[in-house]
């Protein structure tokens, strides 16, 4: 089963489908697979390294970022279904240039995740989020981009790792898919991925643990005690690469935390680029995500590059530390 075959016959379950969305997920691909032909070059050309400009989020701009970024948008720009883009790299809206035609959705993403560990070879991924647009017609707006992540249509997450994975969800279960190189399609690998209720991984920035608020430092202390029948202790593992992180979660279950500190009250990482589409996958495969008491989804943002904290994983591993920060244990 190819990721074309699996794009078309999910249309055919929506009768009224114009297969304007299923064109996304098509310009998609393509665009997963042109970073990936430069990511397999890291090394061998010119592209490690870093760009001499900050982003929005004061990180340093990697060559490899630059050129995710551009690729996304230039396969997405002109395939007519969007109204506006928005990514990670960039501090205001994409719009869609002139030339094109506008269309009904919204695309926004993450287009290299994980930057810090490009050039030491450890896995990075793409993050990417399909919104329909609410504003009546022309250039999308702010209005378009800032909707709570409930009202995702679709979601995803490109991996490079070993292998690239094409991961996402249009309502219809979490699928996953494997390029084989020697086709260049994306193979259907994880059909229908659904995420174990309760797992003892727990994936946290441990180096953060004096400016955690006592409840997270209280729950980490619990979760490492040893008591065979809970399964505790838990075991760390933590690439720095969130959707690497979210990606071994999703499969093997367990937690994925990047909480509040006294450094960065509301974490890390962006709840519009980050936490809501990786939200959606995880619900979507019988996970849980929360900020640690709102459910992320929920959320509604009030800019484009809020952050906010995140607890996804496992739904019983979520509740248990929403206890832990509510006061409850
Ligand atoms: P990066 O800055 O390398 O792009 O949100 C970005 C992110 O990585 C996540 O992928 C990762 O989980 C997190 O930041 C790592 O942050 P810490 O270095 O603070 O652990």
């Amino acid at each position: 089963m190819t990721l074309e075959r699996h794009i078309s016959e999910g249309e055919r379950i929506h009768p009224e489908a114009t297969g304007e969305f299923s064109a996304l997920l098509h310009g998609l691909s393509l665009a997963a697979k042109l970073v990936w032909r430069e990511v397999t070059k890291a090394g061998l050309v010119n592209i490690l390294g870093k760009t001499d400009r900050m982003n929005v989020s004061g990180d340093e701009v990697k060559k490899l970022d630059e050129f995710a970024d551009e690729t996304i948008f230039k396969a997405m720009d002109h395939v007519g279904h969007l109204c506006v883009m928005a990514s990670e790299e960039n501090e205001d809206l994409l719009q869609i240039p002139d030339h094109y035609p506008q269309g009904r959705y919204v695309l926004i993403y993450d287009p290299l995740d994980g930057s810090s560990n490009i050039d030491a070879n450890i896995t990075i991924g793409s993050i990417f989020s399909i919104y329909r647009r609410v504003s009546p017609g022309g250039k999308g707006t702010m209005e378009d981009v800032l909707q709570p992540g409930c009202k995702q249509v679709a979601a995803g997450y490109l991996l490079f790792g070993f292998s690239m994975m094409f991961v996402y969800c249009a309502g219809h279960g979490v699928h996953g898919f494997t390029l084989d190189p020697s086709v260049g399609e994306f193979l259907l690998s994880h059909e229908s991925i659904r995420i174990p209720h309760r797992g003892s991984i727990y994936s946290v920035n441990e180096g953060n643990h004096a400016r955690w608020q006592p409840a997270m430092q209280r729950y980490i202390h619990f979760i490492k005690q040893d008591d065979k029948a809970t399964g505790r202790p838990y075991s760390l593992r933590y690439t720095g690469s969130l959707v690497a992180d979210v990606h071994r979660t999703l499969l093997y279950g367990g937690i994925y935390c990047y909480p509040g500190d006294t450094k960065n009250p509301s974490g890390k990482l962006r709840l519009v680029y980050e936490d809501n589409p990786l939200a959606y996958i995880v619900e979507n495969a019988g996970g849980a995500a929360s900020d640690g008491g709102v459910r992320i989804l929920d959320i509604q943002p009030e800019t484009l590059h809020q952050h906010s904290p995140l607890f996804i994983g496992s739904p019983d591993e979520v509740k248990l530390v929403e206890e832990f920060l509510a006061g409850k244990r």
